[in-house]
């Protein structure tokens, strides 16, 4: 088994629902939810936007590949309705945006995957919720 840190994103809608839907199904979908982090309102990084965010992170133990994870993790931004991605650093509102930051303590570098999450470092919109629940 494989132990797994997701930041969660959302700045459309009843975002306090679209990051509850989300970790349900994480959990329905990935696997075992170990710790969650309180949900944190932040603004818009690195694109302007008058919706803000609600982030959060959660640690989840896994059968999953990394590969298998992301499918995973963009099947429920799909079904949750999520149409735009991000596109060579142009970001855009979004219902739910579910990004891998650790996988283990593996290095991966894919055309389609990196972990860690490269930017991770730079937003504290991702490192406050990871450092609530990093063990
Ligand atoms: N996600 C981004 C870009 N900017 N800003 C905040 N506050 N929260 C996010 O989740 C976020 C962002 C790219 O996915
Ligand atoms: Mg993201
Ligand atoms: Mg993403």
């Amino acid at each position: 088994m494989h132990t797994v840190y997701l930041s969660l994103g959302t700045n459309l809608g009843d975002k306090e629902a679209n990051l509850t839907l989300a970790i349900k199904e994480i959990e329905r979908r990935i696997g075992t939810i170990g710790a969650q982090s309180a949900f944190i309102s932040t603004e818009p990084w690195g694109f302007v936007s008058e919706n803000s965010f609600l982030n959060a992170a959660v640690r989840v133990v896994t059968a999953l590949s990394p590969e298998e994870l992301l499918q995973e993790t963009q099947q429920i931004e799909r079904f949750m309705g999520r149409t735009q991605k991000s596109n060579g650093g142009q970001y855009h509102d979004r219902v739910i945006d579910i990004d891998i930051l650790l996988y283990d303590d593996l290095s991966l570098s894919t055309p389609t995957l990196t972990i860690p999450h490269p930017l991770m470092n730079e937003r504290d919109f991702v490192l406050i919720p990871l450092k609530e629940i990093l063990e």
